[in-house]
C-alpha cells in the first residue's frame, strides 16, 4: 500500500490537487485523480492558461493542448490544437482508451471528441477575448501578425498545469493540459501534448510534468530526462535541477529570459520541483508548486527552488 499523493505545477494547482486527491480518496485510480485534477483547472474560467478562459491565439482563436499518461499500462494519449472543445484532459483519456493513437490533432481531435459524446462549446470567455482585443491593439501584436516572429512569454501568458498522482495501489499517473503560450502562432503546439516533455510517467520510477517555455522545453525532453534521473537514484528534487539544468546548458544563448519548471514524484510517494531562475523569478510571481495528501487534502502551495547555469537557488542540501 501507498500513501496516495497529488501534486501539480502553479499555486492554482492547489484546488487541483485537491480535486484529485479527492478523486483517490472515492476510491479512484492515479489516473482518474490526474483527470479529475486538470478538469478542475480546465472548468475555472479564472485561470488564464488552461480550458475553458484560457488566452487564445493571435487570431484570437483558444487552442487547447492535454495529455495523459498512465504508469500501469504505459499507454499514453494527446490531443492538440483542439477548438471549442472543453476538458481536453478528457479527451486525451479518450484518444488513450478508444483509438489506436496516441496523438490526435486540431480538426481530427475535434471530430473525435465530438463522436465521443463532447459538446462544442467556446472556450473563449468574455475576459480572455477582451485581453486578446487589448494585445491586438498593441505594437506586439501588430509584429506578430504581420511577420509571425516568436511572441514575447511575459508573465501573465502561461501557466500550464502539469499533474502527477500516485493512488494506494502504488500506481502513478501524468498528466498535462493547457491553452498554451497566448497569441500563440495559430497551430503552434508546445511541449505540453508532447510525451517525454510536458509528461512522463514510468510506474517503476516516477512521474514528472512540466509548464514553461514549451518550444525550449520539448527540445530537452523535460520530463521523460526528469524520470530517467529518479531511476538513476536522484531525488526528486535533484532530478529536477538535473534536467532544467541539461535544458539550460543546451540552449543556443544563456541570456534567455523564458522559464521552464518541472514537478516530480517518486514511486516511493517522495516529490520534489524546480524552475529555471530567469523567467519565473518575477516580483509579481515566484514559482510555486501544489500537493495534496493526507496532511493538507486541501492542497497547499510550497515553493521550489530555482536553477540557472550557476547554481541552485536555495543550495540544495
Ligand atoms: C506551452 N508549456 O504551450 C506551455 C505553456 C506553459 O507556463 O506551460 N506555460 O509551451
Amino acid at each position: 500500500m501507498s500513501k496516495p499523493v497529488v501534486i501539480a505545477t502553479w499555486p492554482f494547482g492547489a484546488g487541483a490537487s485537491a480535486a484529485g486527491y479527492q478523486r483517490l480518496l472515492d476510491g479512484g485510480s492515479a489516473l482518474d485523480a490526474v483527470e479529475s485534477a486538470g478538469n478542475f483547472a480546465e472548468d475555472d474560467p479564472e485561470v488564464y492558461s488552461v480550458g475553458y478562459g484560457g488566452l487564445p491565439n493571435a487570431l484570437g482563436i483558444v487552442e487547447l493542448d492535454a495529455a495523459i499518461m498512465d504508469g500501469r499500462s504505459h499507454l499514453a494519449g494527446a490531443v492538440c490544437a483542439l477548438v471549442d472543445i472543453g476538458r481536453p484532459i478528457s479527451v486525451a483519456r479518450v484518444v488513450m482508451e478508444k483509438s489506436p493513437h496516441v496523438m490526435l490533432a486540431a480538426e481530427g481531435a475535434r471530430s473525435f471528441a465530438i463522436n465521443h459524446g463532447f459538446l462544442v462549446k467556446s472556450q473563449l470567455t468574455e475576459t480572455a477575448a477582451r485581453r486578446w482585443e487589448e494585445w491586438k491593439a498593441s505594437e506586439k501584436a501588430a509584429a506578430t501578425v504581420a511577420h509571425f516572429p516568436s511572441t514575447p512569454l511575459v508573465p501573465d501568458n502561461h501557466d500550464t498545469i502539469g499533474i502527477c498522482a500516485i493512488d494506494s495501489q502504488g500506481d502513478l499517473a501524468a498528466g498535462c493540459t493547457t491553452s498554451g503560450m497566448a497569441w500563440k502562432l495559430p497551430g503552434r503546439v508546445g511541449d505540453s501534448p508532447i510525451i517525454g516533455a510536458g509528461l512522463y510517467v514510468d510506474n517503476t520510477y516516477g512521474a514528472a510534468a512540466a509548464t514553461g517555455h514549451g518550444d525550449e522545453m520539448m527540445k530537452a525532453s523535460l520530463s521523460y530526462r526528469t524520470v530517467m534521473n529518479m531511476a538513476s537514484g536522484m531525488n526528486p528534487t535533484e532530478a529536477c535541477v538535473e534536467a532544467l539544468r541539461y535544458l539550460l546548458s543546451r540552449r543556443s544563448t544563456l541570456v534567455n529570459p523564458y522559464g521552464a519548471a518541472i514537478v516530480a514524484l517518486r514511486k516511493d510517494g517522495a516529490t520534489g520541483a524546480a524552475a529555471t531562475k530567469s523567467g519565473f523569478e518575477l516580483p509579481s510571481k515566484t514559482w510555486n508548486w501544489a500537493t495534496a495528501d493526507s496532511s493538507s487534502p486541501h492542497g497547499i502551495v510550497r515553493q521550489g527552488p530555482y536553477v540557472d547555469i550557476a547554481g541552485v537557488y536555495p543550495t540544495l542540501d
